[in-house]
């Protein structure tokens, strides 16, 4: 295949799906509009840490990969630009997808193809994207398609060459060249169906997970009331082989899980009672972690906050990123109550981004007596032995050991 592909989006999504398809052989040029992206990614250097990639980033731009912040005259485009909610009517934002789609209609050659990676709510290709296209009076010349993606940020790699894809096409023969193009990678399943039928499954997938984690919250709670313990509850009903129930956190964070499940909100307010109130659930575990905060500091006569450090701000375990992460949520509310100064470290977060934020885990844990594991990453698994003295409020089930309270 000599097609040119440009992956428009040079993010979580967009970076490790443009370096692998470089990888694959696949003439691959990656745009976005941040200058000083493309400008240090042309110069070899990464915008974020992930398993194995480092060793993909090498292997591309061994195979010529590009990064520009122009759009391309290509056969292929995948975009993988954010696709936020609304925060008031929780319907998704379609302005980044907008603003590429038209981008693309600019310059694009005729019969190319347009892979749309972004998650997009049911409905809304049809809504916000046809009509662009038809309104320039392409309709014929340029192939929609709806491809989301579903790797997971801690195991990009192996998931973009292990899960199995789904690709939403109006054309059969148009879905059946864009599986070539990931099959290329991708050794898993690749089912071809309708755009609805894709944008929707991507939607249900996190909405599942999100309404999994909220049961799993939801039974922290009642354990904590009746005293007892969650974590072995769960361990011994898993065991039934129809049950499978996730782990208790002090909340939901990331890009997906917690998006996701609005844009069903925002469309069908009547029918989603379920996933509204798993949703609350998730979004109420920061003020559970702050309650719980509030026992221990009562209990050992401790009212300076200043001696409270979180551990952890990144959204989850061995990853940098922390968008909607529930150490952010929680700081929030504490920020409401006027319950400034709590101390924060995060070993794989190095760039300041709230006030009290260490860059030492010693000279944290120097000025700290209660140490709140918001973030299971591996780095607090090998320092147990350092954190042994401290009043432990352990959120992630990682310390196994007696004293250590729990969500
Ligand atoms: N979490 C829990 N308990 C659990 C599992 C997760 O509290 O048992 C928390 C995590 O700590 C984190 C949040 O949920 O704060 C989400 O983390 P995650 O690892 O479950 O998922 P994400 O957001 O990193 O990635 C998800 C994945 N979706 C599914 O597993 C269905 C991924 O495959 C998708 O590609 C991604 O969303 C996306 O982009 O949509």
């Amino acid at each position: 295949m000599n097609d040119i592909t440009n992956v428009i989006g040079l993010g979580y999504i967009g970076l490790p799906t443009a370096l692998m398809l470089a990888k694959s052989g696949i003439e691959v040029v990656g745009t976005d509009i941040n200058k000083e992206l493309v400008e240090s990614l042309s110069q070899g250097k990464l915008s974020f840490a992930e398993k194995g990639l480092e060793e993909l980033f090498a292997r591309a731009v061994t195979n010529g990969i590009k990064f520009t912040c122009e759009y391309q005259k290509a056969d292929i485009y995948i975009l993988a630009v954010p696709t936020p909610f609304e925060n008031y009517s929780k319907k998704i934002d379609p302005k980044y997808v907008i603003s590429a789609v038209n981008a693309i209609l600019d310059i694009c050659k005729k019969d190319s193809i347009l892979i749309i990676e972004s998650t997009m709510s049911p409905g809304s290709i049809d809504k916000y994207i046809r009509p662009l296209i038809n309104k320039r009076g392409l309709g014929q010349n340029l192939n929609i398609v709806h491809a989301p993606e579903r790797i997971i940020p801690g195991n990009m790699i192996y998931e973009l060459e292990n899960n199995s894809r789904v690709i939403g096409a109006d054309d059969p023969k148009v879905g059946e060249k864009v599986k070539k193009l990931y099959a290329r990678f991708c050794k898993s399943e690749i089912i071809i169906t309708d755009i609805r039928s894709a944008e929707m499954c991507k939607i249900v997938e996190n909405t599942y997970r999100d309404v999994n984690i909220a049961f799993a919250n939801e039974l922290a709670k009642i354990c904590r009331a009746t005293n007892m313990d969650v974590y072995e509850i769960i361990r011994i009903a898993n065991k039934h082989p129809r049950v499978n129930i996730l782990q208790p956190g002090p909340g939901v964070g990331g890009h997906c899980i917690s998006v996701d499940p609005w844009f069903l909100v925002g469309d069908y307010p009547d029918l989603t009672n379920l996933i509204l109130t798993a949703r609350k659930i998730n979004d109420s575990m920061p003020t559970h972690v702050l309650r719980r905060i509030r026992d221990i500091m009562r209990e050992h006569n401790i009212y300076d906050i200043s001696k409270i450090g979180l551990y952890g701000l990144a959204y989850k375990e061995n990853v940098d990123d922390t968008r909607e992460s529930p150490t952010l949520q929680l700081l929030k509310r504490m920020d409401q109550h006027l319950a400034f100064g709590v101390k924060v470290y995060d070993p794989l977060v190095t760039k300041r981004i709230v006030p009290h934020q260490f860059m030492n885990f010693e000279d944290f844990l120097n000025e700290i007596e209660i140490i709140v594991i918001m973030t299971a990453h591996d780095h607090i698994k090998y320092n147990m032995e350092l954190i042994k003295g401290k009043l432990i409020l352990d959120t992630r089930n990682v310390c196994h050991f007696d004293g250590v309270y729990k969500l």
